[in-house]
Parts: C-alpha cells; sequence; structure tokens
C-alpha cells in the first residue's frame, strides 16, 4: 500500500520529462503487461489503497488536486476518437438519473444516465474502447476489472446537477461486492460555464475539461470506512451542456454478482 506521505513525496520529484513523456506513452493503449507494471503489483484480494503516484507521475500526465486525500487528475486521458464513440452510442440511450442503493429519481439528481451495460452494448465495437480503459484504470487503481461497475455515461443540461453526496453505499458493505472505494471520473467535454466538481470539504472545484479524469477515494486506505472528505457535488450547468463518465471502483468483485443478481 502506498502511503500519503509517498504521494507527496512524489509531488516534489516530478519532472518536466516526466510529463513530456507520459503524455505520449501509454495513453489510449492497451494494456501490454510491460516491464513498467512490475512495481505496479495488483492488490491482494480485500486489500487495497491509493494508487502509486510515483508511478503514474512516469505513465501519465497528472495534477495532484490534493494530497491527503489524494485527488488525482488525469489530462488529456481519453482521445477525442474515443469520446466521440462513447457519446455517439449513449445520447440516445440517456434517461433520468437515479441515486443510491434504491436507485431513485428525486431532485437530488437532475442529470440524464446512459449506463454501458452488456446488453446495451450487444456486439457494438464501442466495447474495445472501454475494455481498454477499464484495463488501464484497473492497472491505475491496482484493483482487478472485475471490481468495476460498467460505465455510467452522464449528460447534464442547463440547471442540471447532483447535490454533496459520497460515492460510498453503506448497505454495500453487506452485500458481495463490498464498498465502493474509488471513482475515477471522465470529463468528455468542455462545459461553457458550471458544472464543476466541487469538494466542499477540500474547497476544490475541478472545472470539467475535455478528455481528462479525476480519480478520488470514498473510504480510508485498505478500511471500509467511509472517507467523507472526498464528498463532492456536481454545479448546476450555468451554459451549455456537460457530458462526463463515472467508474465506480468496489473492494471486491462487483461484475460476478452483478451477472448473477445478487449486487444492484
Ligand atoms: O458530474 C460530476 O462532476 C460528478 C458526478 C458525481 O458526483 C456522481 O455521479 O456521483
Amino acid at each position: 500500500m502506498v502511503s500519503t506521505n509517498a504521494v507527496s513525496g512524489v509531488l516534489m520529484v516530478g519532472t518536466l520529462a516526466a510529463f513530456l513523456a507520459a503524455s505520449t506513452t501509454l495513453r489510449d493503449t492497451p494494456f501490454s503487461g510491460t516491464a513498467s507494471t512490475q512495481h505496479q503489483q495488483p492488490f491482494k484480494p480485500g486489500e487495497w489503497g491509493y494508487a502509486d503516484a510515483d508511478w503514474l507521475r512516469q505513465h501519465y500526465n497528472i495534477t495532484m488536486l490534493s494530497e491527503d486525500p489524494p485527488v488525482i487528475q488525469f489530462n488529456n486521458f481519453i482521445s477525442q476518437e474515443r469520446i466521440d464513440a462513447i457519446l455517439h452510442f449513449a445520447k440516445p440511450k440517456f434517461a433520468r438519473s437515479t441515486s443510491g442503493i434504491e436507485r431513485e429519481v428525486s431532485n437530488y439528481r437532475t442529470s440524464s444516465t446512459a449506463w454501458m451495460l452488456p446488453d446495451v452494448l450487444g456486439n457494438d465495437p464501442m466495447q474495445a474502447h472501454l475494455k481498454d480503459m477499464e484495463e488501464e484504470i484497473a492497472r491505475i487503481v491496482r484493483l482487478p476489472v472485475e471490481n468495476q461497475e460498467h460505465f455510467q455515461v452522464l449528460q447534464y443540461q442547463k440547471n442540471q446537477y447532483y447535490k454533496v453526496h459520497s460515492d460510498y453505499i453503506e448497505e454495500q458493505r453487506q452485500q458481495p461486492c463490498g464498498i465502493r472505494v474509488a471513482t475515477f471520473f471522465l470529463y468528455l467535454n468542455d462545459v461553457e460555464e458550471g458544472g464543476g466538481t466541487r469538494f466542499p470539504n477540500l474547497n476544490l472545484t475541478v472545472q470539467p475539461a475535455k478528455g481528462n479524469a479525476v480519480l478520488w477515494y470514498s473510504a480510508y486506505p485498505n478500511t471500509t470506512r467511509m472517507d467523507s472528505r472526498t464528498d463532492h457535488e456536481a454545479m448546476p450547468v450555468a451554459k451549455g451542456m456537460k457530458y462526463g463518465a463515472n467508474k465506480w471502483i468496489h473492494i471486491h468483485d462487483f461484475v460476478t454478482p452483478w451477472a448473477n443478481g445478487k449486487t444492484v
């Protein structure tokens, strides 16, 4: 497990060369299992920790928006080609977003959602894009691909929002998938005005920028204890539209129990 001290240490050793290399190497490339993964050992089942910021620096163009808890921005994580493919596929499928374990519609969250579920995807070639990103995210968080929920693509029209919440769902402690430990959020367009992701307890607002992604954690490392420091909200869009996508990452396998109807 990588401590937050390691995270802050890495901040000081980042070099311009690392930034330049990062922006031209692994972005959008499939998982190759090269030497770079050797010190990027996956966590053992049931264990987890923060991403290894040292490793991230070497492979991506990142900005540490917060050190403790880490909130890590990946600059230019997703290519225009992928964004176009995802939005082309998702746009006809948007339906009112829900929240919580009951998946309720409420005025707490007014956006629209398109879930990238297997039956929705069928044999669409878009799957290759999603699979590559899922493998890349798994490498980043060092948890198996199966621990990830399906991509959830979001659309916010003017004035739409998601009020302050945690992605941690208490009831999932009792489910086979366990709690959500991390969120990897993709920004799929530039928003003309408003629409930032605001972390009130960290005094931090992330302004959407097309192609960027942000990683944060909803629990303390290697625990199932909620970390409310990363409570956040999607601020209302003041002008234009906002498109994004959630990737929620669990402490255990999410996909298998979900496919067997044992989790939501
Ligand atoms: O749209 C955003 O900026 C964040 C979305 C979010 O918090 C969520 O869907 O849980």
